[in-house]
């Protein structure tokens, strides 16, 4: 078993940041990602896409391309970068090191840590329309992962469908690179934009973010795109693969043919490994997730577990990047690291440009609210894919009495599938809330256990110091 300072799982801005700042307070790094390399999901494949296709990085936008200076910087900081390692296993006594324990080229490694900073982002919202496991049907962010990693989009006319940043941000991706687009379904309710305005002069702290969203919002409005407005009731439709898709709009009923339909509902955090560690979580309203408990230096309720970016909370890339800084130079300060002349002036800096990225927040998740029609499914949308249980399903459990989702677990087995609940998680508990008239934060989640990420008898077997 290896050892060091600083443990990050995750090389996404927020990890990259982090080993930075620590590495150049003398602090030994380990970062460990199961990309095979850094960039996190907004610069995924940055360095390997700028190397052999140049060319795409014209319709990948410049907020992209801005990724690979961090990135070089990363490289060069001397943190140990472990691409390919998948953590399935984070532990923390309460008086020792943590250990973070990862599969890796068919074997299983170990490391401790004196600090762990959890810097593993988001994930999108899972959006359980009938007919989402229908090949054909997957989501924004999906498709935007093929693109980055392959250069490849899903066979067009795209239907996209859903509300939110990202999903403006594709649309105007693929009108850079002339891929066709049936149509947008926006899912946006009525008077959400209305209900923007009052966090407007806030958010004008954050004016770059703001022009960048008003320049996709007119890219898309002026491509000649069909946009239906207030879209609800979307069922992807077909035997064995994606053909049509229904949906209702303030113009009425509606179906399209197409060839792909891609969904999205915004991202929220991803809570797997957080609430392994049973850090405390809270409901957050406006984003309609559970987020760790964090102090306003990143640390969560068990000492010396820290979580940087949007794993915290959804906040974006350079918001990511800034936490990362103040957990890195947190730990540095406890763990009495050799290079620190100006740490509180420097977290003090950082903690400025974080409120300043943040700004915008509120006025976001007022344009572009969290569906609340998740949690009145009652039909046969499938909600757990691994088990294919239904929301019919969660409803008969809640209905013989399972008060939360771990009692529906062991009448569903929603949850114990390869994902351990990641994709079920956050529908479950809106929907057990729903039939039980309970808040979100009453009903809970998954008691998450290991391990987290499917793991092989073979690479168990080769735990490195194993008989
Ligand atoms: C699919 C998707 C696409 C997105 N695309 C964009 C975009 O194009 N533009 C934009 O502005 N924002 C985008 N976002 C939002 C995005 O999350 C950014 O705000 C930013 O990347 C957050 O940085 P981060 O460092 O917090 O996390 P991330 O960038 O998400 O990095 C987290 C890293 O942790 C790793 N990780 C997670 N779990 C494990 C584990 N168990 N073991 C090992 N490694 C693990 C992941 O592989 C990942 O590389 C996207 C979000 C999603 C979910």
């Amino acid at each position: 078993m290896i050892r060091t300072d600083l443990a990050i799982i995750g090389a996404g801005p927020a990890g990259m940041s982090a080993a930075v700042a620590a590495r150049e307070a003398g602090l030994d790094v380990i970062v460990v990602d199961e990309q095979p390399a850094a960039g996190g999901q907004i610069w995924r494949a940055i360095e390997r896409n700028a190397r052999l296709r140049p060319g795409n990085l014209a319709f990948l936008g410049e907020d992209y391309v801005k990724g690979a200076e961090l990135a070089a910087r990363f490289a060069a900081s001397g943190a140990q970068h472990w691409p390919g390692s998948t953590v399935w296993h984070v532990e923390s006594p309460e008086d020792g090191d943590k250990t973070v324990t990862l599969a890796w080229d068919g074997a299983t490694r170990q490391v401790r840590c004196g600090a762990l900073l959890i810097a593993s982002g988001a994930m999108e919202r899972p959006v359980p329309v009938p007919g989402w496991t229908l090949p054909g049907v997957m989501t924004v962010g999906a498709a935007q992962t093929v693109l980055k990693s392959s250069g490849l989009f899903p066979e067009a006319p795209l239907l996209l469908a859903g509300s939110g940043p990202l999903l403006l941000l594709f649309a105007a991706q693929c009108l850079a690179a002339g891929i066709e687009i049936a149509a947008v379904l926006d899912t946006t309710p009525a008077g959400a934009r209305l209900r923007g305005l009052p966090h407007l002069p806030k958010a004008l702290l954050g004016w770059r973010t703001l022009l960048k969203g008003r320049r996709l919002m007119r890219t898309l409005s002026r491509s000649g795109v069909r946009i239906y407005r207030e879209v609800t009731k979307i069922e992807a439709l077909g035997a064995e693969h994606l053909e049509r898709v229904r949906f209702q709009s303030v113009g009425g009923p509606a179906e399209l043919e197409t060839a792909s339909l891609l969904l999205h509902e915004g991202v929220v955090p991803n809570p797997q490994l957080t609430r392994l560690l049973r850090c405390e979580h809270r409901w957050d309203r406006a984003q309609r997730c559970f987020r760790p408990e964090l102090s306003d230096r990143g640390e969560t309720s068990v000492e010396n577990v820290f979580v940087a970016g949007d794993g915290g909370g959804i906040g974006g890339a350079m918001a990511a990047v800034h936490a990362g800084r103040i957990a890195a130079l947190e730990v540095a300060e406890r763990f009495g690291a050799v290079n620190r002349p100006n740490g509180d002036v420097e977290i003090v800096k950082a903690r400025d440009a974080l409120r300043a990225e943040l700004a915008v927040r509120p006025l976001l998740d007022a344009m572009f609210p969290p569906p609340r029609w998740i949690g009145e499914l009652d039909g046969g949308e499938v909600i757990c894919r691994c088990e294919e249980v239904t929301a019919a399903d969660v409803r008969k459990a809640a209905a013989l009495g399972a008060p939360g989702p771990n009692q529906a677990k062991a009448f569903l087995r929603a949850g114990m599938g390869p994902c351990q609940g990641r994709m079920c998680g956050l529908t479950v508990t809106e929907i057990l809330a729903d039939a039980h008239g309970k808040h979100p934060e009453e009903i809970g989640y998954y008691r998450i256990r290991p391990p987290i990420k499917p793991v092989t008898l073979g690479e168990l077997a080769a735990l490195d110091g194993a008989d």
